[in-house]
């Protein structure tokens, strides 16, 4: 497996694409993205735009239907939910279709839809995803890519790329390639804050940010190491299924 870590969707190459692509928004759209499908949502339909969120998720019975939209953090009007992964109960969501837009992460997701396989993963569902990795012999190159803040770096993404990428070097059953010199950094980032993956997230700016919007639950959420076993899968274009690993 030839491994790469990219910060942010920007700094993916953009003339070829890799065999499979995880896509990492720790704070919070892969967070809850995660959540959504292990509570019991149908699928989740990720957006870059609120404006074709809203158009597609027009055409989708009314009943069987959530829209979540968050910009700068907070709940976008119109939709029925924020980006909060713990707004998600499984009353709410099950059998439901989640068409969900956020700042950074869906777009990332954007950016690497064409790939044969696309993943997202978060601290919740780590293990799940190197799981996933090691068992199917089909990923021959693999890019970790951060969601980032508005194009520029984060903290919190790059801390599980280099969470990914540890697990990944450790085993012993397929042979891993470091194709970029930002999977070792994203490793020894990772390394010197596993034990204190909350105080990682107070000095990540965009951890600042959500705590001065009142969501400490949510930096505590997200920092929680691989308590599910859902990871989400592409099927069809921007449109996620669990896969139970
Ligand atoms: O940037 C994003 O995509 C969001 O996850 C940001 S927030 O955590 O919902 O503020």
């Amino acid at each position: 497996m030839k491994l790469s870590v990219y910060h942010t969707p920007e700094l993916t190459p953009s003339e070829f694409l890799p065999d499979t692509a995880v896509v990492i928004d720790v704070l919070r759209a892969t967070t809850t993205i995660a959540t959504a499908l292990d509570v019991g949502a149908e699928a989740v339909a990720a957006y870059r735009s609120i404006d074709n969120l809203m158009q597609d998720s027009q055409d989708w019975p009314e009943t069987l239907r959530l829209r979540a939209g968050e910009r700068g953090g907070s709940k976008v009007e119109g939709c029925d939910l924020g980006n909060s992964p713990l707004e998600f109960s499984p009353e709410q969501m099950k059998n439901k279709r989640l068409f969900i837009s956020t700042t950074n992460g869906t777009r990332a997701i954007e950016s690497v839809t064409k790939a044969s396989t696309v993943l997202t993963s978060a601290f919740i569902n780590r293990k799940a995803t190197v799981d996933y990795l090691l068992e199917k012999d089909n990923h021959q190159s693999v890019w970790l890519v951060g969601s980032g803040w508005e194009g520029g770096y984060s903290l919190e993404d790059t801390a599980l790329a280099g969470a990914l990428a540890k697990l990944l070097l450790e085993n012993t059953k397929v042979p891993i390639t470091i194709e970029n010199d930002e999977v070792i950094a994203a490793v020894a980032l990772y390394s010197q804050w596993e034990d204190r993956l909350l105080d990682l997230f107070y000095q990540a700016s965009h951890g600042k940010r959500l705590l001065g919007l009142g969501c400490q639950k949510d930096l505590e959420y997200c920092s929680s190491l691989d308590i599910i076993d859902t990871l989400p899968i592409q099927k069809e274009k921007g449109v996620f299924v669990k896969l139970d690993v």
